[in-house]
């Protein structure tokens, strides 16, 4: 069961850093339907496209996990057999909770025997930076490069480009930035108006907007678009957009 996100309904005097721990844990599922533009539609596709990407006897990869949607949208998606799901996040609450979710997850989606071969899922608790990614078809960051520090950003998509065999995907979703000052203030102020219809109040809005202010840091999509180049992807583009938060695809 998840829980109502009421983490900022109350004021705070020292908004401190956002973390990932115990408490955003227990109500991530919530915070993150209310929090960010078609995220259940991004999770959805993601299994979509690990049907028609994931190659037989390959690796595919979550990276930032957090409770495993992307990792059960593919397990769910994948039709070829002898494949692997890695799971990675560094925050080990988020890992205790998910590996919970992904073995439920299993006992409930037990197929017949005739069936493909069910994709093993290993959760991982580590820094993506420091993450072995080879033999992949299909690697997902959905909203965690955001989190990375930007000068650490290429050197990880470069690793995944690596990690990926040819015809592989990248998806990659983030909260995104404008670099017309207009157009980022209003895609802003939508989004605001999101979670205002989504029942956060002003006062939850403005605290989570300070508690993120120097930890998720949004880049434009034409930074994204060129550090997809420099690493060497060739087709690239952005699949699903609303407001500021966007999804790309890249294939090898
Ligand atoms: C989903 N993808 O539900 N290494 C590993 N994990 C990290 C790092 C890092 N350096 N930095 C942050 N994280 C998920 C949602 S949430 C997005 C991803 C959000 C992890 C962090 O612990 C958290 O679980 C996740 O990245 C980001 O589709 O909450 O906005």
């Amino acid at each position: 069961m998840t829980e109502r996100d009421t983490l900022f309904s109350a004021a705070v005097d020292d908004i401190a850093g956002f973390r990932f721990d115990a408490n955003v844990v227990k109500v991530f599922p919530d915070m993150i339907k209310r929090s960010v533009p078609g995220y259940q539609t991004i999770i959805a596709m993601t299994g979509t496209l690990a049907e028609r990407y994931v190659l037989p006897n390959s690796r595919c990869y979550d990276l930032g996990c957090s409770l495993g949607a992307s990792t059960i949208a593919m397990r769910h998606g994948i039709n070829a057999d002898g494949c692997s799901i890695v799971a990675i996040d560094n925050s080990p609450e988020m890992v205790a909770r998910c590996e919970a979710i992904i073995a439920a997850d299993a006992r409930a989606s037990i197929r017949p025997a005739s069936d493909r071969q069910e994709p093993s899922v290993q959760v991982i608790c580590n820094d993506v930076l420091d993450a072995e990614i080879s033999q992949a078809s299909m690697v997902v960051m959905n909203f965690t490069l955001q989190f990375i520090a930007p000068e650490l950003r290429e050197d990880l998509i470069q690793r995944i480009y690596q990690g990926l065999q040819p015809g592989g995907i990248f998806i990659l979703s983030e909260k995104i930035a404008f670099a017309d000052k207009q157009l980022n203030t209003l895609m802003i102020d939508l989004h605001h108006a999101f979670k205002r219809a989504n029942e956060y109040s002003e006062l939850e809005i403005s605290q989570k907007r300070t508690a993120l202010e120097d930890v998720l840091l949004p880049e434009t999509l034409e930074t994204h678009r060129h550090r997809l180049q420099n690493v060497g992807f060739s087709n690239i583009d952005v699949w699903f957009q609303c407001f500021n938060f966007a999804s790309l695809l890249a294939i090898k």
